[in-house]
């Protein structure tokens, strides 16, 4: 990378970015891309300060990065008195009864949608299954029509391409906020009507709930709606398939865990690190900052590389290797803020759907695993993923004994 010509945003690194990240790490940590103004850092310690420094580095990027096509300011942006109130709301939407009523809404899902695929013996896990699955939960979560599916995911469609997008052309910047625009009508009517009269669904908690005396408005309720549609749905079908990616991959690792089904939540925390779906997190230089001897200036944005930082070898032992046994992995603390992997983030922001992504991956992969017997790719299966912010599989089809019923 003392070649000057590397460059994250090419399309060699677009193909297969977890090959440069060892370079990366040791020879340009703190990486600049003159094309879009921004520096990007691969070291995990490095990563790990600017997350936890939230004093340095602010989240004010979000406010071109994310708050237009979210129709107001999401949790990550706010800041003192006002963060702490409004994510402790958003905390009880997603513990307690809340994710025991969800885990259950999880499961009816999962089954409804698997049940066409289980004769045929073959599923496509991200388009048949996962994206499906992620969407109609999520509206189950706040309350919203399972039959609005297909709308809601084009909506959303594009929205996350806004939030993930490095640089967008102007024509699709239009219509990326044509469909937050669309989502944000959709939305207005229905918070209005839980307003007068509330459910047990997260839009009614989101409008009713109080914390410190401080309430949410309209404007907040629909960006943290949008908010949680994005982020419930855009890293899931990905988490899924990355995990029955890894494991047909290491058939003796999906073995340990049909025998012994406690190592789930190991398996599916050594995915998030190995392949994070969230692959960069943005913040901004509040001041001038040193990383490994070079500045980065004040009021510059900063990209921490999530699965560069995950794979540091002076954070993980063989960090290349996807091994659900690894004795640095803290499973217990993984899907909490002590985790060492970052896939969620770290500090103050960190993922508050955290709990909830480990119940819905834990409840689907606990369903599929004994019924996708056999699963291996389906025949002339050619894997591939795509994404630089947030990276998945393209698709993931395979192959299992059909299931006959009665
Ligand atoms: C939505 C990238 C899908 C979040 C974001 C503007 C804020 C925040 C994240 C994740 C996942 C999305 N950032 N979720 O990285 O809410």
């Amino acid at each position: 990378m003392g070649d000057s010509r590397f460059s994250v945003l090419s399309a060699d690194f677009a193909a297969a970015p977890y090959q440069y990240f060892a370079r990366l790490r040791e020879q340009s940590p703190v990486h600049y891309e003159p094309a879009i103004d921004s520096y990007f850092l691969s070291r995990h310690q490095d990563v790990k300060r600017v997350l936890t420094d939230h004093e340095a580095f602010t989240t004010e990027t979000l406010q071109v990065r994310a708050e237009p096509v979210m129709r107001g300011p999401v949790l990550a942006q706010m800041t003192g008195a006002e963060h702490t109130a409004k994510r402790s709301i958003v905390v009880r939407g997603f513990t307690g009864q809340a994710l025991q009523d969800q885990i259950r809404a999880i499961h009816t899902n999962a089954a409804e949608l698997l049940a066409p695929f289980l004769p045929q013996g073959r599923v496509d896990l991200v388009h048949d299954f996962g994206r499906p699955l992620a969407v109609h939960v999520t509206l189950d979560v706040l309350g919203l029509d399972r039959k609005d599916w297909r709308q809601v995911t084009t909506w959303l469609g594009g929205v996350g391409e806004f939030i993930t997008s490095i640089a967008l052309a102007p024509e699709r910047r239009r219509h990326c906020l044509d469909c937050a625009e669309q989502l944000e009508a959709y939305l207005v009517p229905v918070i209005e009507q839980r307003r007068r009269h509330p459910g047990a669904d997260l839009i009614s908690t989101l409008c009713t709930a109080e914390f410190d005396g401080i309430a949410m408005s309209n404007r907040d309720v629909t960006a943290l709606v949008i908010n949680v549609l994005v982020a419930a749905v855009e890293p899931a079908d990905k988490t899924l398939a990355l995990l029955f990616k890894h494991l047909i991959d290491h058939p003796e690792q999906l073995a340990q865990l049909r025998e012994n089904p406690a190592l789930l939540p190991a398996a599916i925390a050594e995915t998030l690190r190995y392949t994070p779906p969230v692959q960069l997190i943005p913040r901004q230089a509040g001041k001038d900052a040193v990383f490994a001897g070079t500045v980065v200036p004040a009021g510059a944005t900063v990209f921490c590389m999530i699965g560069a930082a995950n794979r540091d070898p002076d954070a993980f032992t063989a960090p290349e290797s996807f091994d659900i046994h690894r004795p640095d992995l803290g499973t217990a603390r993984s899907f909490t803020a002590a985790a060492q992997h970052l896939a969620f983030g770290t500090g103050l922001h960190q993922c508050v759907g955290a709990a909830f992504a480990r119940a819905e991956i834990e409840t689907v992969a606990a369903m599929l695993l004994p019924l996708l017997d056999q699963v291996r790719y389906s025949p002339g299966f050619h894997y591939r993923e795509t994404g630089l912010y947030t990276r998945g599989p393209a698709s993931l089809c395979l192959d299992f004994t059909p299931v006959h019923d009665g």
